[in-house]
């Protein structure tokens, strides 16, 4: 059965009332509605970039290549439209392994399908593994070259900007081309005013309090993850996954156990850090976050297990969802 989607806090009681409202509307009367992939190489500020477009952090970000490893949809609705975005891994270039292959994968499978694609990129800075990544863009649905981090020093100069920009657009047709800085939320919405006109005439397909298709439960997982990369840094274990073993909500609040998986006995007390300490951290900061997305009290249990080869076994991959 499909994990109920989490909606903004605020609402979250509503769904089932606002799917009755949606499907009374009789036509789309110039409303827009569609789909947007948001693709590029590892750590190249998409999942930033999508969790300021729908003005909600529910995809994880970090300095780490790899961090997204699902797909993760964020729905942002306002008067004249309802935009659906899916943020990808990062499109993997180098080290072949069933992870790896499995990401691409998901990354293709997502872009199948949609109403336009965002490629995105950093300012002044386009590396093999961007053209590699590029060269597999759809050739039959729309491409909009997103520019991003143009917050940073090397990207001040419009002249060398617009240069770089137009060297970029001379290897691939793109529909348009925007500049943004996800980081600091600029120019956010001009793209996407500049998107808009490529989705489709129609109703919403998900009530306007909906954020992500995601269950909570999965962005709890999620959570997680993301304190892992952020106080694992350079430590972090390749081979590492994170589990939910229980959720649920009992006496007004959530009770969520969750386990992190590590491929070797000799992993553990990286994650564990010095007393307890590491862990200990990873679990209050994932746990402040999970009450502010959820608005509701959470009790949080994380602890470290072993499960060794995992990265190479596709079935323990499917088992995960990837
Ligand atoms: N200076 C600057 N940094 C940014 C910007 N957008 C993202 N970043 C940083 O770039 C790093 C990667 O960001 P993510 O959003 O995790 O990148 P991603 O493309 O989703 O990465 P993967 O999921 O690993 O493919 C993080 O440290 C972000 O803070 C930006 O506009 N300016
Ligand atoms: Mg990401």
């Amino acid at each position: 059965m499909p994990e109920p989607a989490h909606h903004g806090s605020a609402n979250r009681k509503k769904e089932n009332m606002d799917i009755e409202n949606i499907t009374a509307i009789p036509d789309a009367n110039g409303y827009r509605c569609g789909f947007v992939a948001i693709v590029g190489r590892p750590n190249v500020g998409k999942s930033t970039l999508m969790n300021h477009l729908i003005g909600q952090k529910i995809s994880i970000t970090s300095k780490k290549a790899q961090t997204t490893r699902h797909k993760v949809t964020g729905i942002y609705t306002d008067d004249t439209a309802q935009f659906v975005f899916v943020d990808t891994p990062g499109f993997q270039t180098d080290h072949r392994n069933a992870l790896n292959d499995r990401l691409n994968l998901n990354v293709t499978e997502a872009i199948s399908g949609v109403d336009v694609v965002v490629f995105v990129i950093e300012a002044m800075r386009f590396t093999e593994a961007d053209r590699t990544v590029m060269k597999q863009l759809p050739k039959h649905t729309l491409v909009v070259l997103v520019v991003n981090k143009i917050d940073k020093d090397k990207a001040k100069d419009k002249l060398a900007l617009d240069a770089f920009i137009a060297g970029v657009r001379s290897e691939f047709d793109f529909a348009d081309a925007e500049v943004v800085s996800a980081k600091h939320g600029l120019r956010i919405a001009n793209l996407l005013e500049k998107l808009k006109p490529y989705l489709p005439e129609s109703i919403p397909m998900y009530p306007e309090d909906m954020v992500t298709d995601k269950s909570s439960r999965f962005l709890a997982m999620e959570i997680v993850r993301e304190k892992l990369f952020r106080y694992l840094g350079e430590e972090l274990p390749y081979a590492m996954n994170v589990e939910v073993e229980q959720f649920k909500e009992e006496n007004g609040m959530y009770h969520i156990y969750i386990a992190v998986l590590v491929d070797k006995e000799n992993q553990k007390p990286i994650v564990i850090g010095k007393g307890g300490e590491k862990l200990k951290k990873i679990s209050t900061e994932a746990r402040l976050d999970m009450e502010k997305l959820f608005d509701i009290k959470v009790f949080l249990k994380v602890w470290v297990k072993v499960k060794s080869g995992w990265a190479d076994d596709i079935r323990f991959l499917q088992e995960l969802g990837l």
